[in-house]
């Protein structure tokens, strides 16, 4: 583990370089402490490539808060010096029931809500995972090399199959993992920014590429055949590259509305339990009024008996844009029936030129289908590459 943290130091100083040069101010902290700090490297791969950065959200329900300031708004700075793949990913949407007149429309409006937020095609690749079929035949080869036992030790799985039950728990729903590790693994990231829920699959991306190559790849790998490997390289070595976890420490993880204990999600029945990225500032402004408060005097961000206040006050800053220290200067000592407004209002100025954006470019299916077609087209390229030497190190005829 030491040694893991001695290898992401690099690329993990550069990104919170590149999001303290977008004003973000060291929002992200490296998943894997210890040194980070000191390294000063550009954001370069020994390869000579730019380092790779993927992360993608699921077309399932309306995108929150949680998933923004978690996820999506954190990818926008990591343009500028990554070379950046941002994907919907559509396939695992499938792992729990869906409604098949629903998943087309869903899928536009999430890749529409990334542009909104300032991704930039121009500089990323932006792609719905189903259009590349590497993501599926290297989740099959990933499945028969993951022991059964690393995939019901997910805490996701366990908490949703609990929900389910027996009956309804698919066994996508299991693999998921294998196939998020299959979403990464196939570009070759070198980072992956996610919200802290992600930790635990980041693992164990790393886990099934470690073992990959522990059976496959160096010695036995350089044994396949004379010539160059399918993507160009040289036989031998690695062929799969673990990635390193991007969690920012603020926003990697949005509490729900109606509990400061849970997380907000887009599976909780009660649509009152999160701020949706699309809703009217009525609506915000409605929620925010009936969210769950406590009744001690004055706001807190570090007492632990009392998650609202915490959360609440940490939407507040990140969507105002304030620093810790100015909101707790102007917040503290507020009531919560004054500070309700407050944070009502900010989140609907932080959303609204997101959603004037996004009523632009869904007013334009031919830009936004055009922008996906070139995006699959550059991800199938890059996802071609890792997949042939997968194939060619496990014996596959060529
Ligand atoms: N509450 C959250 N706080 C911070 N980050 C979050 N993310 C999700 N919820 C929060 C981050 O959003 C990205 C995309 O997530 P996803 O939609 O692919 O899957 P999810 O984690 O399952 O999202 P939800 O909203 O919680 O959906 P359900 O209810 O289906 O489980 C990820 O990077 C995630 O970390």
């Amino acid at each position: 583990m030491q040694q893991a943290a001695r290898a992401a130091a690099p690329p993990l100083a550069a990104a919170r370089r590149a999001l303290s040069r977008a004003g973000l101010r060291a929002r992200c902290s490296a998943a894997v402490e210890g040194g980070a700090a000191a390294a000063e490297a550009g954001a370069e791969a020994p390869s000579g490539r730019r380092l790779r950065v993927l992360s993608g959200v699921q077309p399932t329900g309306s995108l929150h808060l949680g998933n923004y300031l978690g996820a999506i708004r954190n990818w926008v700075a990591l343009q500028d010096t990554y070379d950046t793949y941002y994907c919907v990913v559509d396939l695992h949407a499938l792992t729990a029931a869906h409604e098949p007149r629903e998943l087309a429309r869903a899928t536009r409006s999430v890749a529409a809500l990334y542009l909104a937020a300032g991704v930039d095609a121009s500089r990323s690749t932006v792609f719905v995972q189903s259009r590349v079929p590497a993501h599926s035949e290297l989740a099959w080869l990933l499945n028969c090399c993951t022991p059964v036992g690393w995939l019901n030790k997910m805490i996701q799985y366990k908490e949703k199959s609990r929900k389910l039950g027996d009956g309804e728990c698919s066994v996508g729903l299991l693999d998921y993992p294998v196939l998020m590790a299959a979403d990464i693994l196939l570009y070759q990231a070198d980072l992956v920014p996610v919200g802290e829920d992600q930790r635990q699959h980041l693992e164990l991306t790393r886990d099934i590429a470690g073992r990959f190559n522990t059976l496959y790849g160096g010695r036995a790998w350089k044994g396949m055949g004379k010539g160059p490997a399918p993507s160009g390289r040289a036989r031998g070595g690695r062929v799969l590259k673990p990635p390193e976890a991007l969690i920012p420490p603020q926003g990697a993880r949005v509490m729900s509305l109606d509990d400061g204990t849970s997380k907000m999600s887009k599976s909780n029945p009660d649509e009152g339990s999160r701020l949706n990225l699309l809703d009217s500032a009525d609506t915000i402004a409605n929620k925010v009024k009936r969210c769950k408060t406590d009744a001690l005097p004055g706001l807190s961000f570090d007492d632990p008996e009392r998650p609202e206040a915490a959360n609440l006050l940490t939407i507040y800053q990140l969507c105002s844009g304030l620093s810790r220290e100015a909101v707790e200067a102007q917040c503290c000592s507020l009531r919560w029936s004054e500070f309700k407004p407050l944070l009502a209002e900010a989140v609907v100025e932080h959303l609204r030129p997101l959603q004037a954006r996004y009523a632009e470019l869904t007013s334009d299916p031919t830009y936004l289908d055009g922008v996906l077609a070139e995006g699959a087209a550059r991800a199938n390229e890059t996802a071609r590459a890792t997949l042939g030497d997968v194939r060619d190190a496990l014996g596959m005829m060529p």
